[in-house]
Parts: structure tokens; C-alpha cells; sequence
């Protein structure tokens, strides 16, 4: 049985950039509704059940077709929101440091640039989905609940979570203002310890 992780610290916590409110509804509420649905999914299925979310999502074409699709939504729910609590920090913000702030700004020209490209990857992304830094230091957006294991890459380093869920009750409609606040609860060393050089 999968379960919803708890969060390293307080819904209001990431205030004013993540309010209580959408903090609360977004892990008690939207992330536990994935978990509770991935383990329904699950359920008389015992060949899979020693099989770790992240196993899960990586041979989705191996899941029985009768559930490939609650898993592969409620599956990636589960993953990706969990990720995405780690990412944020009351402590976040400002900008990587060591190897990882060396090859962004190799990559992209600028940490500066980075953000850009990633912004525009976030608002570009039409409905509902998530924008990962994959190993590879690539940003890739994706719809829905799918995350870059399920192309076979490996575990993304970050991801921001698009969905009007994640924002809409403290931006509305406004998805830039959310994004640009969002880099302000970035937990740098968190990215940074999952980014590996050959
Ligand atoms: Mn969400």
C-alpha cells in the first residue's frame, strides 16, 4: 500500500508564496485522492506489489491494460507530488551552487537564462501537467500527471507542478505570477544532491 509522505514542514510554511490553504488541499486532499486511487488500482493484483512507484511508472507497458491508465495517472500522481514536496523549502530560493550552478549556466548561458526557458516551458504548457530539469539538465514538460520515467529517462532532478490545483486559489488565472513566486521556495540543495556527474 502506498501513502502520502508527510511534508518536512508546515502547510504555511512557504507563505507568502504558497498559501496554507493550497498547501493543505494540494497534499491532504489532491495528493492523498492519487495514492488512494493507485492502491484501488492495485488492489488483487499481487505480482505488483513489490514494485515501487518509481518501478511502476518506468514498465507501464508491462501493467495489465485493465489498469495501466489508473496507474499511469494516479502512479505519476503519486511520484510526482512527492518530489514535488521535497522540492520546495521554507529556506528555498536564490540560486544553485556548486557543479549544477556551473553547468546550467554552461548549458543555458545563465542561471538567468535558465529561468527563462523553464518559465516559458511552464507557461507554454497547454492544461494541466509538470515541467521537469531532467538529469541531463534538459527542461521537459509533460501532460497530465506523466513524468520522464515513463519515457524510459531517468528520475528527474526537479518538477513544478502546473496544475491549476497547485495555484489557482491564490493566483486565479494567473500561472506567471504563481511560476516566478514558485523560484522563491526552490530548494537548491535538495536539486542539486539528486544532479550526478559522470
Ligand atoms: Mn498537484
Amino acid at each position: 500500500m502506498f501513502t502520502v509522505p508527510k511534508l518536512s514542514y508546515d502547510y504555511h510554511e512557504l507563505e507568502p508564496h504558497i498559501s496554507a490553504e493550497i498547501m493543505q488541499l494540494h497534499h491532504d486532499k489532491h495528493h492523498q485522492a492519487y495514492v488512494d486511487k493507485l492502491n484501488k488500482a492495485l488492489e488483487g493484483h499481487d505480482e505488483l506489489a513489490d514494485l515501487s512507484v518509481e518501478d511502476l511508472l518506468r514498465s507501464l507497458s508491462t501493467v495489465p491494460e485493465e489498469i495501466r491508465k489508473a496507474v499511469r495517472n494516479n502512479g505519476g500522481g503519486h511520484y510526482n507530488h512527492s518530489l514535488f514536496w521535497q522540492v520546495l523549502s521554507p529556506r528555498g530560493g536564490g540560486e544553485p551552487a556548486g557543479t549544477l550552478a556551473t553547468a546550467l549556466s554552461e548549458k543555458y548561458g545563465s542561471f538567468q537564462q535558465f529561468v527563462e526557458q523553464f518559465n516559458a516551458a511552464a507557461l507554454g504548457l497547454f492544461g494541466s501537467g509538470w515541467v521537469w530539469l531532467t538529469p541531463d539538465l534538459e527542461i521537459v514538460a509533460s501532460p497530465n500527471q506523466d513524468c520522464p520515467l515513463m519515457d524510459g529517462t531517468a528520475e528527474p532532478l526537479m518538477g513544478l507542478d502546473v496544475w491549476e490545483h497547485a495555484y489557482y486559489l491564490d493566483y486565479k488565472n494567473k500561472r506567471d505570477d504563481y511560476v516566478a513566486a514558485w523560484w522563491n521556495v526552490v530548494d537548491w540543495a535538495f536539486v542539486a544532491s539528486r544532479y550526478k556527474t559522470d
